[in-house]
């Protein structure tokens, strides 16, 4: 299983730092949706599910979490610390995040608006389903 880490060009001078997001330029979709997770408990785990269709780009902007994805074969963990850097999170990707530092604060974009339906929350059900999509 591959991670796919975007690079995020820093745009620095001496008064800070700026990175832009910009569909098609360093984001591989139409951004329809952006969220952020922040003052998330550090004992918490969050995620526990796929998505159907949902692709989504994670950016920590402050502080630090652990990714670990899981394509129904194999499972990656990943400490996500570097406002950079940019997880592609394709679909089809079980998900579960922890670790949460204190300051964290986790944007995700989206390339669909908020669909309950596309989200697998049970994971044996999963694991079928991307046995067949992947067969
Ligand atoms: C994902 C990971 C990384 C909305 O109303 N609109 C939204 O766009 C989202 C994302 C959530 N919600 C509501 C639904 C729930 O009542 O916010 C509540 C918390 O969502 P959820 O329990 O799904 O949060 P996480 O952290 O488990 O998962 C979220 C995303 O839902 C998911 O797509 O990939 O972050």
């Amino acid at each position: 299983m591959k991670i796919e880490l975007i690079p995020l060009q820093i745009h620095g001078d001496d008064r800070g730092s700026l990175v832009s997001l910009e569909t098609e330029k360093n984001i591989p979709f139409d951004i329809k949706r952006v969220y952020y997770l922040f003052d998330t408990k550090e004992e918490v785990v969050r995620g526990y599910h796929a998505h159907k269709a949902l692709k989504q780009v994670a950016i920590v902007v402050r502080g630090s979490c652990r990714f670990t994805l899981d394509d129904g074969h194999e499972r990656i963990d990943i400490v996500l610390n570097n406002p950079a850097q940019g997880l592609l999170i394709e679909s089809f990707m079980w998900r579960e995040m922890s670790e949460f530092s204190q300051d964290c604060v986790l944007m995700v974009l989206a390339d669909s608006k908020y669909d309950e339906s596309d989200y697998v929350r049970d994971y044996e059900q999963f694991k079928t389903m991307a046995k067949n999509e992947y067969s």
